[in-house]
């Protein structure tokens, strides 16, 4: 038995190529410190895309001195100039000046929506599969592309928590050949409106209150649900908001979706339509919403740390890319779906996902204001042979997303910012500004030129210009939308009864929790009818936990009766991979270490991590040996927890209640339980009976945590989770 036992690489603990700090502060000069190994900066390419075959640290501060931000070299920082030790500071404090100056200048404008946001660099390789749709060279067979994606919260401000009840964003940036593409994405495939003149109004609504500034990252308030319940179109994507799409627990266990319908043009000039899907190899898992708000309190860091900490340990998050075809037609609809409806899916099952390539994230930001903060999306970046299409939704997009960074980036400059800059040479006619970096040469940033010897010159087909799709406008000019866009009530009913029993219920649990959280009973009464409306069983369940009445459902409207979509659950027959998921080992002193080291490597072996919890921080003498805790009773949370195995009784007489709480909570949220001979009388003083769905408990440790794991490849204890 080995004593120095190292159970898990913490996954707080710094990367192991980075030296450890000395407890005394260090005196000697020396270079920076290298960048740990799972961080990846920008590229150095030139402000107008070229590759400056330098390393991107050499973006970094550079030299041993402290310096001002001249360069001029400094002996001390801590004092200011005075006139005597106890007089005045001087004006002439020209390095105080610069200091304060900067500091007071260091923030900018968060962004007006998805404020809140975690970013990571990767890789996408295309398998070639859309070459025949769309001449985008990243798509042909093999090619590798660097990528840069940043997740987000919708409604909360940059420093709330990871895990409101929200839509999260998914916006990837692809540095292609042909230029940036963007495809900026959330992770459910509809809109709350169908036209963009309606986002100021719906955000309006979504974001605290204006009078008091109350609540945060919420949208269980007033006026959120009085804007939804007057205007039926939002209803599809409110119910997806009630339901566990909303309370993603890992960033690496999203889908995502483009959402609007875009076009594919091929080398030979046809055209179709597409829609985008990302799905994530770890599957698609969610948060209780109790969880999630536990998880608000006690790690609001939750899934930034989740999506880096993976990065650092080398769990790199996986998703393939997918497309659902449809052809062009002059109608833009298929099976009486309207294509350019963004509150409009089209089931997998009518038209399937087929996969075009797979993204890897393999590297972290190096520094999250320059690289998270500052990168720029806009659904207009586009590259020959993607094209957008006349969803009204969409058009407004292609007006706001540049808009917004110039009050946010300060300038017209941004795309110069690193984390912007192109992998393609530019040669724009753009000049000057606030911010510029590049150093245009030349006298005419104007065509047609003889000055400039005619450069730069038009792109022609053959050199991978992009075309506008010569597509066929005609019509009178009006504010109207079309007839097909009036259907708000057969999506949502077919989304609602496409869920298995367990998601219904969470989706009635959203809408009770939120609705009982709205002041005024009209706006109560008015939401539970559109309730009813879409689903009967739905709109009953809701009314009894708001003592209301079940209204009728709202006359003339007419609704599609569409068949369920199993591929919009959750909760599948299959069982998911259970690698990157996290398995708490519970033990004290009284625990043998060969027990103990049997389960971390049963756990290691399926790709799992082992997170050691034990009575307090360090090395922990127990029976056969010692052993170092990644957690302790006193700091650890169920929530930090896919599944629970216990390794001793935490006697002597009565159960450690904080290990009984952490057993009972993880019981009450649907989670694998494994106990190990004596640890069997910890789920016995928690109430929970030994043979109950998903309690293992038997004398020999890797065969229980074989069986916890198993159990873990369907996330959750559904049949528990569905009785309480
Ligand atoms: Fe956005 N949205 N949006 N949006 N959106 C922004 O751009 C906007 C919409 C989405 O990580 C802003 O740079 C309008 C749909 C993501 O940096 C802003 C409309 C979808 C992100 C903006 C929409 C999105 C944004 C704020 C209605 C899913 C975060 C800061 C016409 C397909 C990108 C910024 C990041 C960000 C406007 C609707 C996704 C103000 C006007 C639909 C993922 O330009």
């Amino acid at each position: 038995m080995t004593s120095n036992h190292k159970p898990h690489v913490e996954a707080h603990e710094k990367p192991l190529d980075v030296p450890a700090p000395s407890v005394e502060e260090p005196t000697t000069p020396r270079e920076p410190l290298p960048a740990p190994g799972d961080q990846l900066a920008p590229q150095m390419r030139t402000a107008t895309g070229v590759d400056a075959g330098r390393p991107p640290s050499d973006r970094a501060q550079q030299g041993p001195w402290l310096t001002t931000a001249q360069g001029l070299r400094l002996r001390d920082t801590d004092h200011s100039l005075k006139a005597g030790r106890r007089g005045p500071t001087l004006l002439q404090d020209h390095h105080l000046r610069e200091k304060i100056m900067h500091f007071d200048h260091e923030r900018i404008p968060e962004r007006v929506v998805h404020a809140r946001g975690a970013g990571a660099h990767g890789r996408f390789t295309s398998n070639g599969a859309a070459s025949t749709l769309t001449r985008a060279e990243f798509l042909k067979p093999g090619v590798e592309t660097p990528v840069f994606v940043r997740f987000s919260t919708v409604l909360g401000s940059r420093g709330s928590a990871d895990t409101p009840r929200d839509t999260r964003g998914f916006a990837t940036k692809f540095y292609t050949s042909e230029g940036v593409y963007d495809l900026v994405g959330n992770n459910i495939p509809v809109f709350f409106i169908q036209d963009g003149i309606k986002f100021p109004d719906i955000i309006h609504a979504g974001k605290p209150e204006p009078d008091r500034e109350i609540p945060q990252a919420a949208s269980a308030h007033d006026t959120f649900w009085d804007f939804v319940s007057l205007h039926t179109e939002a209803q599809h994507h409110t119910l997806w908001n009630m339901s566990d799409r909303a309370l993603p627990l890992s960033l690496r266990t999203m889908e995502g979706f483009g959402i609007h319908t875009f076009r594919f043009i091929a080398e030979d000039g046809s055209t179709s339509l597409v829609k985008f899907h990302w799905k994530p190899k770890a599957g698609v898992h969610s948060q209780l919403w109790e969880e999630a708000q536990l998880t608000a309190g006690k790690d609001p860091d939750f899934q930034r740390r989740d999506l880096a900490d993976a990065i650092q340990n080398g769990a790199f998050p996986e998703w393939d890319l997918g497309i659902q075809v449809f052809p062009d037609n002059e109608e833009q609809m298929f099976e009486g779906i309207d294509l350019l409806d963004p509150t409009k899916l089209v089931p997998e099952e009518l038209a399937p996902v087929e996969i075009i390539g797979t993204m890897v994230l393999d590297a972290n930001p190096t520094n999250y204001f320059a690289e998270t903060e500052q990168v720029a999306f806009h659904p207009g970046h586009l590259v020959p042979g993607i094209d957008v299409t006349n969803d009204p939704l969409l058009q407004a997009r292609l007006f706001s997303y540049l808009d917004t960074q110039i009050t946010r980036l300060g300038g017209p400059n941004f795309s110069q910012i690193p984390i912007n800059r192109p992998h393609a040479p530019i040669n724009d006619m753009l000049r000057d500004g606030f911010h510029q970096d590049a150093v245009p040469a030349g006298k005419a940033p104007y065509r047609p030129n003889s000055l400039d010897g005619g450069c730069p010159f038009k792109a022609g087909e053959d050199v991978s210009a992009f075309i506008d799709h010569p597509q066929v406008v005609e019509g009178s000019m009006v504010r109207e939308h079309s007839a097909s866009f009036d259907d708000h009530f057969s999506q949502p009913r077919m989304f609602f009864r496409s869920l298995t029993p367990v998601e219904q219920d969470h989706v009635i649990g959203g809408y009770a929790f939120e609705l009982s959280k709205v002041t005024w009973p009209q706006i109560r009464e008015r939401q539970v009818k559109l309730l009813v409306t879409i689903d009967e069983h739905l709109g009953t369940e809701v009314a009894k936990r708001l003592g209301l009445e079940v209204p009728t459902p709202l006359e003339d409207v007419e609704i599609v009766e569409m068949p369920p979509s199993p591929a919009l659950r959750q909760v599948r027959e299959e069982a998911y991979p259970v690698a990157g998921r996290r398995v708490g080992i519970l033990a004290d002193g009284a625990t043998s270490l060969t027990d103990l080291e049997a389960v971390v490597d049963t756990v290691t072996q399926a790709g799992a991590m082992p997170l050691v919890v034990g009575p307090h921080a360090g090395r922990v003498e127990c029976a056969g040996g010692d052993f170092s805790a990644d957690k302790t009773f006193f700091s650890a949370s169920s929530i930090e927890f896919d599944a629970l195995v216990l390794l001793s009784s935490f006697g002597p007489a009565e159960v450690d209640p904080r290990v009984q709480l952490l057993v009972e909570e993880a019981y009450r949220h649907g989670k694998p339980l494994g106990a190990v001979g004596q640890a069997g009388d910890v789920v016995e003083a928690a109430g929970i009976a030994g043979e109950d769905a998903g309690i293992v408990v038997a004398p020999e440790a890797t065969g229980v945590t074989e069986q916890v794991l198993e159990l873990l490849g369907h996330h959750r204890v559904w049949e528990r989770l569905a009785r309480i």
